[in-house]
């Protein structure tokens, strides 16, 4: 769930393109200690984020990312190690690096066994994610197969029916194509918000809806503040969340071979935010399917789903940002841009 961001709260005051951003994105990274290619990576991904309106993982994370780079917590520079491991399994070891540029490496053999088997795996250890998921699985879409990724992240939520924090904030993401139209996406935390919301939150010093998160006493809270220092997450749903969530954590982390969200320890890295943790994506070829076109097949379903009144898809509205975007340019408020221009040196 996510709280609304008010971009009218700083006056906008420049449009960049999307490609402006990437570029000042990119020169905070390498001026950071990225490599070209993690820095390309990483600034398509979070310039795309801000560009669909996903504003907890767009240019607010920079300020993480860089105090993180600086913390020496992730290598930057990391070039991962690929390995092709079965008819179906890809290994990837992010070599303390970024999970984007893991997957990218891997990416074309993953979809070369996806194609071939049917359906194919991607485990992705010894990485740092600290950005949307859905940039991750919706460009398997747009080549028409099926894809569904997990992360953990770092021990914020309390399991349902436990007392004290343990799960990561353990986004879902899924992709699917449709015939003539955006592909279908949704992109969730398994807790009852995203940690980067309740962070935004903080700083507008805005309430929560009820039923986000525990003070430090385990009490309810709707302050994010409370949450932040010292209380903790919900799963979303209870116990049906908290499920969802304990699969994330085994599949992203016991599956590939990184971490769980407590297992890591960053104390002696101050200014360090990146879970060290790991990424399962699984994509499937839907061709291989029996009857008609996988794609005709999910818009059949989304046409009764709007036959029966639904009026916002999951991705609609990142969908309506982008279009706005890509015609208008990227709104950032004059203190953002400022900062970001700092970031980079400028
Ligand atoms: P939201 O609750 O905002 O949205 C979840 C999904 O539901 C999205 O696909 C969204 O589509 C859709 N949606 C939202 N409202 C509606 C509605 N009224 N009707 C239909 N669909 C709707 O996301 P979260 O707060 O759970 O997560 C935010 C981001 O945080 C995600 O991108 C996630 O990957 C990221 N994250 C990353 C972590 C990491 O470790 N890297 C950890 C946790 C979260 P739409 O996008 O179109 O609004
Ligand atoms: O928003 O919960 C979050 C999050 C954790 C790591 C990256 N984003």
């Amino acid at each position: 769930m996510s709280v609304p961001h008010d971009h009218a709260v700083n006056a906008v005051t420049q449009r960049l393109s999307y490609e402006e951003l990437v570029g000042l994105l990119e020169s905070i990274f390498l001026r950071h200690g990225t490599s070209m290619e993690v820095a390309r990576v990483l600034a398509e991904n979070c310039a795309g984020a801000e560009r669909d309106g996903a504003h907890s993982h767009g240019v607010f994370r920079m300020p993480g990312y860089v105090s993180t780079l600086n913390s020496g917590w992730v290598n930057g520079k990391a070039v991962p190690v690929v390995e092709d491991v079965a008819s179906g399994f890809v290994r990837v070891d992010a070599s303390n690096g970024f999970a984007q540029p893991a997957l990218a490496a891997g990416r074309t053999l993953l979809v070369e066994k996806a194609r071939s088997a049917g359906i194919a795996v991607m485990a992705i250890r010894n990485s740092h994610h600290f950005a949307a998921l859905w940039p991750d699985v919706e460009p398997f879409a747009y080549e028409g197969l099926v894809a569904l990724s997990v992360v953990n992240s770092m021990t914020c939520v309390v399991p349902h029916g436990a007392d004290r924090p343990l799960f990561g904030t353990n986004p879902i993401a899924f992709a699917a194509p449709r015939a003539g139209a955006e592909p279908i996406v949704f992109d969730l935390a398994t807790s009852a918000i995203a940690h980067g919301d309740v962070q935004i939150a903080a700083r507008k010093g805005e309430r929560l809806p009820p039923g986000m998160g525990v003070d430090s006493l385990g009490q309810p809270t709707q302050d994010p503040k409370a949450i932040l220092e010292g209380g903790a997450l919900l799963p979303f749903g209870g116990h049906k969340g908290s499920a969802l969530s304990m699969m994330v954590e085994l599949l992203a982390a016991a599956l590939t071979g990184g971490n769980f969200s407590f297992e890591f320890d960053w104390s002696n890295h101050p200014g360090a935010k990146t879970p060290w943790t790991g990424q399962l994506l699984i994509v499937i070829d839907p061709s291989k399917a029996a009857g008609q076109s996988f794609a005709e097949r999910s818009q059949e379903l989304v046409r009764q789903m709007h036959a029966v009144g639904l009026r916002r898809l999951p991705g609609d509205r990142r969908h309506r940002e982008r279009a706005k975007s890509l015609a208008e340019g990227i709104a950032l408020d004059a203190q953002t841009l400022a900062q970001l221009q700092e970031l980079a040196g400028n």
